[in-house]
């Protein structure tokens, strides 16, 4: 620097360095400025809207100044760094966080403390509410569920943990579509979320990457070999352009970066085809180059092969490696070292195209030997799975892949092919073995490349990410691989959640009242989370058990409020039993695997009991003993295309409009769907929860994450000894969680004996599924649920519901009777269970990987 920057330059430039707001004046005058001049408004005339753009801004301009300082010193340090590729980032809204992440020194000068009630103050005494204006922001929704709240979760982390990171993604114009429900059916709407753009995002029209698709190779040098230095001549250009959106860490001045790329076409607009009349032509290639971040793809675990999304991404992967690259070579230290510079973390298969566009910038454009390179290669690149299920595993047929990606498909060719050699080797004799492994699978109607096997052969390390899961794949589907690289390859990595956004942001209360109860007024144990274990000893005390029922009973009333305002204002549950209502809560994607379907046929259930009780003349009275007041609270999502997860919605919605309105059984029971489940929406519900439901079918969801944020807001679980419901027994104790049902160890089995017997029901499974059939929830149309009723019946039941219902209904009663007969006990359970959360924190889960896969250290700020 010192040689590139005048010094008379440099004294100008620090008598005007941008300062940080600290104190109210500077905020405001920060904010007043952002109204008038950026936003072009006036006092007069600004909404909450304004209000909340004005804010994100001023509190923007103070991230960018630390972004700034985080970058110039990783620049001048120059450490070892990691990129956490991943096509989805759902981050949800970024205002609080920020604020609860950015420190301002407080006010007597005593060090420092979150900025959110200086803004808070500030705000009010501008005239607005802070509440009202977070309320304006939409969600920034670029993912579908788990796997991109997972990443959301770890850019936190790492930031807060000073880890020189960087996140890459897609900037999709339409992120998850916002769901409605219409006659009880699920209707999807796009979600246009930059409509109002977004305060959030820094624009870099100056770094732009041409990315190429299809076309042809050619060899250069005449040479006939794939293996040497090869040109491949494109046949389309489009520009992939960077956003940044600035991560604040928590008490800490580290601000990394999520780079998030857009497409635009090469040449803006073909004014030749425009003037000579050919308008629609003119404009083709700008909406083919902007198709490809137009929309995320809505599934969540399942592989849909569309060319645009293999186009998706082609386009990321190849610009973030360019990035990645030209950052790379700033430092001028030879190719051998770039896996000591770089650690390059590939969030499932998706970004498994870097891998093999690595190998070709090495060997086609930096002419390195072709296994001198696929050596740096494998050690830059790690590899997490994220499910066993082979309907998300991802495959694409090799015609497709080869027209869109021609030097690609040789690549991947050559790299199989000395794999094979290699367990050839080591195997002579097992020749099923190499069809096993082989990354080319030789299917009909045509040859499909596995990539979660190139993912494995182009890393060092594969991780699951919870303990039975990554045993899972050792023995299932990547079985053959441990035989060829021995166990070493394959760990595990337990799931985390940030306690930043899942505990203080979404329950600022009950993070009040721990920091209180743990003598820790300042919330530093939101950094280290194995301090709540303090809380334990408070698990008894009565007092500090009316303290912590009455924070989650204030959370039940926002919930309340939010049910009835998607009600049209009318309430759903009784306000007056609030307290004494269990809300039994089940929101994430809607999937047969995560067993919607069992939970509304156990509502059901309980709704004939309690008709028949009292039909059988008892009073209301003597049935709650039996079955007390109880809330059944759906949301989620179901991808577009998947007719059955839709059914399932459609039977809730159909059960909610026969149980809430029958008068007989009073306020016993009552079934909500909460239309458009997002971040957001996360944020009320979870703090709300009694029980929450995680009952996957055994050994199918990997890990889950929101059966650790419920834990985490001290609701209790129901559930399957499934993913990282595993795990979170050992540490809160079997005393603490309700679990039931079939062990993953029988699933094959039982499985296996359905297709040979007769479907035998239980007699509890038996009379709902002649209820449903009646057509005592769709009398329009009686064979409405039939899809549902038959899969179970006659197609297999798959999923298993007929195996578990028994002991999940054995199970609700357990629940009942301590929750409604010994609260105090629940409330203990409550507590002991937040006590012992800790490990769930993704800190935890960063510091892992720092470890054991990336080999990176923090770079920490001066003090
Ligand atoms: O990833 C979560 C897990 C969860 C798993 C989920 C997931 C997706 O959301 C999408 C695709 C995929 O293969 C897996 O289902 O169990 O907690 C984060 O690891």
């Amino acid at each position: 620097i010192d040689n590139i920057i005048p010094l008379h330059c440099r004294k100008v430039w620090s008598k005007h360095q941008v300062k940080k707001f600290e104190d109210n004046e500077g905020f405001q005058q920060r904010f007043i400025g952002h109204v008038e001049t950026t936003l072009a408004r006036s006092l007069y005339n600004c909404d909450d809207l304004a209000a909340y753009e004005a804010t994100s801004l001023s509190v923007r301009d103070n991230l960018i100044i630390n972004w700034n300082a985080t970058q110039q010193r990783i620049t001048a340090r120059d450490p070892k760094r990691v990129y956490y590729l991943s096509l989805e980032f759902l981050m949800g809204r970024a205002l609080d966080n920020a604020l609860i992440n950015m420190e301002v020194e407080k006010p007597d000068g005593k060090g420092m403390e979150s900025s959110r009630a200086l803004v808070s103050k500030s705000l009010d005494d501008l005239g607005f509410r802070l509440e009202d204006v977070l309320e304006k922001e939409p969600d920034a929704a670029l993912g579908n569920g788990g796997l991109g709240r997972l990443a959301a979760c770890f850019v936190d982390s790492m930031a807060t943990q000073n880890i020189p990171a960087w996140g890459y993604g897609l900037r999709y114009e339409y992120g998850i579509f916002a769901q409605k429900i219409i006659d009880g059916y699920q209707v999807e709407t796009p979600d246009y979320w930059l409509n109002f753009g977004d305060p959030w995002e820094i624009e870099r029209n100056e770094i732009h990457v041409p990315v190429t698709f299809y076309g042809y190779v050619d060899r250069p040098s005449g040479d006939t070999s794939t293996l040497a230095p090869s040109e491949w001549i494109g046949g389309e250009r489009v520009l992939a352009v960077a956003y940044d959106f600035p991560v604040p860490g928590y008490k800490t001045s580290t601000v990394n970066n999520l780079r998030l790329w857009k497409a635009k076409p090469t040449t803006e607009f073909d004014f030749a085809k425009f003037n000579s009349g050919d308008y629609k032509n003119s404009v083709d290639q700008q909406q083919r180059a902007e198709s490809i971040t137009a929309v995320l793809y809505p599934n969540d675990n399942f592989n849909q092969g569309k060319e645009l999304r293999l186009k998706q991404q082609y386009f990321w992967c190849a610009a973030s490696l360019h990035d990645i690259i030209r950052r790379f070579k700033k430092s001028h230290k030879p190719w051998s070292e770039f896996p000591e510079q770089v650690a390059i973390q590939l969030n499932d298969t998706h970004p498994t195209l870097a891998v093999v566009e690595l190998q070709r910038i090495l060997v086609d454009m930096e002419k390195l030997d072709w296994h001198a390179a696929w050596d740096i290669v494998v050690k830059t690149f790690s590899y997490t799975n994220h499910t066993v299920m082979q309907e998300a595993l991802e495959k694409w047929p090799v015609g497709l892949f080869g027209k869109l990606l021609p030097r690609h498909l040789e690549i991947i060719y050559d790299v199989n092919w000395f794999f094979l050699k290699e367990v050839e080797k080591k195997f002579p004799k097992d020749l099923g073995l190499l069809g096993r492994v082989s990354i080319i699978e030789e299917a009909s109607p045509e040859r499909q490349i596995r990539m979660a096997f190139l993912a494995i052969v182009g890393s060092h390390k594969v991780n699951g990410v919870a303990e039975l899961h990554s045993e899972l794949i050792k023995t299932t589907i990547f079985q053959d691989f441990v035989k060829v690289y021995g166990e070493k390859k394959f760990t595990n990595v337990t799931n985390g959640i940030t306690p930043r956004r899942w505990l203080k942001q979404a329950n600022p209360k009950l993070a009040e009242l721990i920091g209180q109860a743990i003598d820790d007024p300042d919330e530093n144990y939101l950094l280290d989370m194995s301090r709540l274990t303090e809380l334990a000893k408070k698990a008894d005390d009565p007092d500090f058990q009316e303290k912590w029922d009455k924070v989650k009973a204030a959370n039940k009333v926002q919930l309340a409020d939010l049910i009835r305002d998607i009600n049209n204002g009318v309430d759903i549950i009784d306000r007056e039993h609030i307290n004494n209502t269990l809300f039994d809560i089940q929101v994430k994607r809607i999937h047969e695997y995560k067993r919607q379907q069992m939970n509304i046929f156990g509502v059901i259930y309980r709704y004939l009991a309690i008709k028949r009780l009292l039909k059988e003349g008892a009073s209301i009275k003597e049935v709650a003993k039996k079955y007390p007041r109880k809330a059944s609270i759906f949301g989620g999502k179901s991808a577009p295309g998947y007719y059955m997860a839709k059914l399932i919605i459609k039977l809730i919605n159909s059960v909610a409009e026969v149980v809430n309105n029958d008068k007989e059984i009073q306020d016993l029971l009552k079934v909500v769907f909460i239309p458009d489940y997002n971040v957001s929406k996360a944020e009320i519900i979870i703090p709300a929860s009694d029980l929450s439901e995680h009952i996957s079918t055994a050994g199918t969801e990997a890990s889950g994450t929101s059966n650790m944020k419920f834990v985490m807001n001290g609701g209790l679980i129901i559930g399957t000894v499934d993913g990282a419901n595993v795990e979170i027994t050992r540490e809160i104790g079997e005393d603490n969680i309700f679990l039931f049902g079939n062990l993953s160890e029988n699933v094959e089995e039982l499985r296996y004996n359905h297709q040979f017997h007769e479907a035998e029901m239980p007699t509890e499974l038996d009379v709902v599924l002649k209820c449903i059939e009646s057509g005592k929830f769709c009398p329009d149309n009686a064979s409405e649920f039939r899809p549902l009723t038959d899969s179970i019946k006659q197609h297999g039941d798959y999923y298993l519901v007929s195996d578990d219902f028994e002991s999940y209904l054995a199970t609700q009663e357990l629940v009942d009777e301590v929750y409604h007969g010994q609260r105090q006990e629940w409330i203990k359970k409550s507590i002991l269970s937040v006590a012992n959360v800790g490990f769930f924190s993704s800190d935890r889960c960063i510091e892992e990987y720092s470890e054991t896969i990336w080999n990176v250290e923090p770079v920490k700020p001066e003090e």
